[in-house]
This record gives C-alpha cells, sequence and structure tokens, in this order.
C-alpha cells in the first residue's frame, strides 16, 4: 500500500513529507523534483510570495546514489517567506479560517489558515515527483492543462496573461478549470467491487483534496447527461477512461473547477469574531488565479494515485519487478483491447 502524509504551515520553517510503500529501484534526479517544483510555484497568476519562495529541498531518506530504496522517502522543503502573521480573529471569509476556527476552538484565525493555506501543496508536488517518474518508467505518461480562465472561452498562454493582468488591474481574482490526462494506463486499475475500491472514487478524493477545487468531472461527466443513450454509445471516450471504477485501457481524462481565489486586495467585508463588528478583509498575499498552480498539483496527486493503483494490482518490491508484471499484463490485455 502507498501512503503519503504532509506536515508545516505556510510560516512555519519547514514543510515535510513522507511517502511510504513506494518500490526500490526508481532513478530520480533531484533535478526533476525542482524543476516540478518550480512549475507549480512559477505558474501564472501567483502572488508576490512566489518571488520569495525557492523551494529548496532535502530528500533526508529512502535514495541511495539517485535512487529509492524501498525504505520511506522523507523530504524537508524550506519555507523562505517565513514571518509568521500577528494573531488574527477575523476570519477570511471564503477560506477554512471560520469553520476551522469553530472546529479547533481557536480565537486565532492564522493558526487555521498556517495550514490550510496552499502552500502545503508545494510538499505534494515533492511528494508526487516520486509517483510522476513511476509513472514515466512505466510508460504512463501523465499531463495537464488550464481550459479555461474566468470568462475566457479558450486559453492561451498570451490570452491568459492579457486577463490575469485586467483582474490583477481591478484588484480581482479569476476562477478556472484545469485537465488532467494520463495514456498508457493499464486496463484493470481500481475495482468495480466495492465503493472505496473505485479508482473513480480515489481520484475524486486526490483532485477535490486540492484547495479551492469545487466542481470534479471524468470525461464528458456533465457533457454526456445532456446527450441520449444512443448519441453517448457513439463517443466511448465519454468514459474519461473509467468505466465501473476501473481504468478501461482508454486515455484517462480528468476536469476540476477552481474557484476565483476568495482574498481580494482591495478587501471583502468579513466579521470580527471578538467584536461581531464588521471590517475589511484586506489580502495581501492572494494569488489572482491558483488555476495554473493546480493543474500541477492535479498531475502530482493523480501520479499519486495511480501509483497507489498499480502497486495494488501488481505488488512488487522494486522497479523491475513492477514492470514485469506490468508489462505482460499489457501484452495479455492490449491483445483483446485491439480487437474491439
Ligand atoms: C495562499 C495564500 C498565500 C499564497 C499561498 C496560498 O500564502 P500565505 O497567505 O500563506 O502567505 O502565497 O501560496 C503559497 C505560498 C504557495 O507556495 O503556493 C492561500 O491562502 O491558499
Amino acid at each position: 500500500m502507498l501512503r503519503y502524509l504532509t506536515a508545516g504551515e505556510s510560516h512555519g520553517k519547514y514543510l515535510s513529507g513522507i511517502i511510504e510503500g513506494f518500490p526500490a529501484g526508481v532513478k530520480i534526479d533531484p533535478a526533476y523534483i525542482a524543476a516540478q517544483l518550480k512549475r507549480r510555484r512559477l505558474a501564472p497568476g501567483r502572488s508576490a510570495r512566489q518571488a520569495v519562495e525557492t523551494d529548496e529541498f532535502e530528500i533526508i531518506s529512502g535514495l541511495h546514489r539517485g535512487a529509492t530504496t524501498g525504505a520511506p522517502v522523507a523530504v524537508l522543503l524550506r519555507n523562505a517567506g517565513r514571518a509568521l502573521p500577528a494573531p488574527s480573529s477575523l476570519p477570511r471569509p471564503g477560506h477554512a479560517d471560520l469553520p476551522g476556527m469553530l472546529k479547533y476552538g481557536t480565537p486565532d484565525a492564522v493558526l487555521i489558515r498556517e495550514r490550510a493555506s496552499a502552500r502545503e501543496t508545494a510538499m505534494r508536488v515533492a511528494l508526487g515527483s516520486f509517483a510522476l517518474r513511476l509513472n514515466e518508467l512505466l510508460g504512463i505518461d501523465i499531463n495537464s492543462r488550464v481550459i479555461a480562465l474566468g470568462s475566457l472561452p479558450s486559453v492561451t498562454a498570451a490570452s491568459a496573461a492579457q486577463e490575469l493582468l485586467k483582474a490583477r488591474r481591478a484588484g480581482d481574482t479569476l476562477g478556472g478549470i484545469f485537465e488532467v490526462s494520463a495514456a498508457g494506463v493499464p486496463a484493470g486499475l481500481g475495482s468495480c467491487m466495492q465503493w472505496d475500491r473505485r479508482l473513480s472514487s480515489r481520484l475524486a478524493a486526490a483532485l477535490t483534496g486540492i484547495n479551492g477545487v469545487k466542481g470534479f468531472e471524468i470525461g464528458g461527466g456533465f457533457e454526456a447527461p445532456l446527450l441520449t443513450g444512443k448519441e453517448a454509445a457513439a463517443c466511448p471516450e465519454l468514459s474519461g477512461g473509467l468505466d465501473g471504477g476501473m481504468t478501461n485501457g482508454r486515455e484517462l481524462l480528468l476536469r476540476c473547477a477552481v474557484k476565483p481565489v476568495p482574498g481580494l486586495p482591495g478587501g471583502v467585508p468579513a466579521t470580527d469574531l471578538k467584536t461581531f463588528r464588521q471590517k475589511l478583509c484586506v489580502s495581501k498575499t492572494s494569488d489572482t488565479t491558483a488555476v495554473f498552480a493546480a493543474a500541477v498539483v492535479g498531475e502530482h496527486m493523480t501520479a499519486l494515485e495511480l501509483a497507489g493503483a498499480l502497486l495494488k494490482k501488481f505488488g512488487g518490491d522494486s522497479l523491475p519487478e513492477l514492470k514485469l508484471r506490468v508489462d505482460e499484463w499489457r501484452k495479455k490485455t492490449e491483445k483483446i483491447l485491439r480487437r474491439l
């Protein structure tokens, strides 16, 4: 079983993470992990905080001479922007602050937002890099792209830059939709035998667990219901690569809707829990949009879930062992799938 956990606050000294159950013999260059972190950190729409962060990290166990050993992999990632904000009794609307303060019985919103901040997704990417690399070595190609941003009907680098500039100048923020695809996924990952063993359930949890994600779709999820059964039958790609909670040999296609960042530089009205007076809650550190960074996180969360599903189906304590079994399975299943 593949497990992973993160710890750390947005302005603590470090983020830390452990991935356990990861096979031995996976060659991974720290430069590969650094490149993944950079993709997330420097995604379009980020706040000034990202100019401060360097995402300097150290792998403190589980790696020997550039390859995993089968031992738990532990990673430390330094926070450069480390001035803990002053305590605040003003929960920011649309954030974790209010429910977190009620739940954990604290009058200080900072204690909640420090952990709820999307800063933590940097560690998910660091751990996810191991899974992404494993998928790559097994011939599974995971990618992402942003397909909607604010009111843009289609997104190019140039149109996104312009839309973001417009929003920033207006003191506003934007939401969007990202898509994650995975090609080369063997058929039969996940299971139809129990709801929580469905890979669709696992992926939904992993992707809606990304900060700001409010909608999730598999393949033609929200489009297929508008078709008739006959029309849908003519479009097998609407499955998004999953049927009955199992991969069906087609490309995996997942989409997530990310809400506009709720913190606004011009402020939003909020209620102070000490005085119950209304105040303007001004956000200086918010991103203009989180959707581009979330797309990178989405790839890594997908990679972690696929790695877990591969290890569950095929087992194996080292990459060569796992690869032998996956190759054998592909030979067997692809012979059938090709004839359909
Ligand atoms: C975030 C708010 C800002 C962002 C942060 C996400 O951080 P904070 O208010 O904790 O300084 O800069 O993103 C990152 C630091 C990051 O590395 O992604 C939020 O509220 O989610």
